[in-house]
């Protein structure tokens, strides 16, 4: 059985090659604001198994419809002729410069490809489209038209009416912010051109849904792992006798930053890759625990808990903790009595000892300075137990997958990571997770809590 081609055609700069990289999820895909970018025709083959399910073919732009379309007339006697005569421009024009876009994306399509022809909705419809539909139509080949609303959607339904004469089906398909369901209906749509065809393009669309569900899956286990690494992390440094212990402090808490910064990168990288991108450019902002970033209240809307959800959040997690964690309610306004100082001090006792220099460090985890029989100071930071930490890095990584999950492969702009995620989260979620980063703290109920972790990243993905 041969394996479905298809061809995706239409002038330069009408989406073509965006079409190709988001339905093969391909950020190598050239997609350029300059046209003729694309220069040969290159194909993308899905592969399962080591079985291909289907080939798309980006090609150069159709620009010369109307001399290519005269020498077809020319070559003609009948309808029934017309399949063939285009065959023999492709053959005869092979080392013609004037005819070397026509040649390049007619080729496949005289190879038996089926026809998927790109317009762009935000322009006027107009006569002069009509000599490369002819063309199309003369090959004879299965087809479908593609409108690709680039600036807006104000001219599609006068391509509705012109496409129609020459396409069965026509449809309104946004090449660079498609989700994954339009998609997959468009793949499906493919295989509804040759009844040989369907069922390659329905196992595709099957596969294809799988391993989005796959990725999601993979993506929460990753941040998970992150997650509760991050709050088990923990640096030491002996100092000898006789040194002083106040920079190594500094020091100490400068490496655990920066440690958890390269592993947020790093997980954020792993992310990437799972959703196939490889190439991205990204306006991020690492972690910052000494900017307050964590503390600072317009910073809680953006990343963590402001002071109502860090309430809630210490209530049940205190609860967890056995209740005698330092955490001090106002009563009346159900808030936090001075804040975080408050929530931390008591039992954790982090305010006492030598971090006043480290304005903020205490507030993550704690500064600890301890003798050592043999002499000397063991000077230790971490693990965290600071309940609105995890809830930072999980509004991070959220963000970020998110991000990912709602773009496609034909969006080359900068992937931006600087709003407020956490803010739909509902106070019985909070609850629910305050609770399972509090056992991620515990050697008993960690497994237990990194499972539920990843679970509810998983159906939080598939709803959204
Ligand atoms: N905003 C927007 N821009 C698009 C869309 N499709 C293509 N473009 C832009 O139009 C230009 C040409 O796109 P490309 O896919 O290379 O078109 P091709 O020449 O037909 O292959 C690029 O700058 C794309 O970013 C779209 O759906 N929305
Ligand atoms: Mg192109």
């Amino acid at each position: 059985m041969s394996i479905p081609v298809f061809a995706v055609v239409g002038r330069p700069n009408k989406g073509k090659s965006s079409i190709v990289a988001t339905l093969a999820r391909d950020d190598s895909v050239v997609i350029e604001a300059r046209a003729g970018s694309t220069w040969e025709a290159r194909e993308f083959p899905m592969r399962v198994d080591g079985k291909t399910l289907y080939t798309l073919v980006d090609t150069p732009g159709i620009q010369r419809a109307r001399a290519v379309l005269e020498w077809l007339r020319a070559h003609a006697d009948d309808a029934a002729s017309r399949p063939r005569v285009v065959r023999e421009f492709v053959a005869a024009h092979q080392t013609d410069a004037r005819f070397h876009d026509e040649c390049a994306l007619l080729q496949p399509i005289v190879d038996g490809a089926g026809i998927i022809y790109v317009v762009d909705g935000s322009v006027p419809f107009g006569a002069d489209y009509e000599a490369e539909m002819e063309i199309l139509r003369w090959t004879g080949r299965p087809s479908l038209a593609v409108i690709n609303p680039i600036d807006n959607e104000d001219y599609v339904a006068e391509w509705q009416a012109g496409l129609g004469q020459y396409f069965q089906t026509v449809r309104l398909f946004n090449a660079q912010r498609a989700e994954a369901s339009k998609q997959l209906e468009l793949l499906a749509l493919f295989g509804h051109l040759d009844e040989q065809w369907r069922a390659s393009l329905d196992r595709a669309v099957r596969v294809l849904r799988a391993e989005r569900e796959r990725e999601h899956r993979e993506a929460a286990t990753l941040i998970t792992e992150w997650i509760a690494a991050a709050v088990d992390f923990q640096l030491s440094q002996r100092v000898p006798d006789g040194l002083p212990v106040k920079p190594v402090e500094e020091l100490l808490f400068a490496r655990y930053q920066h440690e958890l910064q390269s592993r947020e990168r790093r997980c954020r990288r792993q992310i990437e890759e799972v959703y196939h991108y490889h190439r991205l450019q990204r306006n991020e902002q690492d972690i910052d625990l000494e900017a307050s970033e964590l503390f600072n209240v317009e910073q809680w809307y953006l990343w963590g808990l402001d002071r109502r959800a860090l309430a809630l959040v210490a209530a049940s997690a205190g609860a967890l903790l056995g209740g005698g964690a330092g955490l001090v309610f106002d009563g009346a306004t159900a808030g936090l009595t001075g804040g975080l100082g408050t929530l931390l001090s008591g039992a954790f006792g982090a305010a006492s000892g030598g971090v006043a220099a480290l304005r903020y460090a205490d507030e993550i985890a704690q500064l600890k300075v301890q003798g050592i029989p043999s002499g000397g100071k063991l000077v230790s930071y971490g693990p965290s137990c600071n309940p609105n930490f995890p809830f930072v890095l999980l509004g991070r990584a959220l963000l970020h997958q998110q991000r990912l999950c709602s773009r496609t492969h034909a969006d080359r702009s900068d992937l931006q990571l600087d709003t407020a995620l956490l803010a739909q989260v509902s106070d019985t979620d909070r609850r629910q997770l305050a609770r399972w980063f509090s056992a991620l703290r515990q050697p008993r109920g960690a497994p237990a809590a990194r499972e539920a972790l990843t679970a509810w990243m998983v159906a939080r993905t598939a709803l959204g």
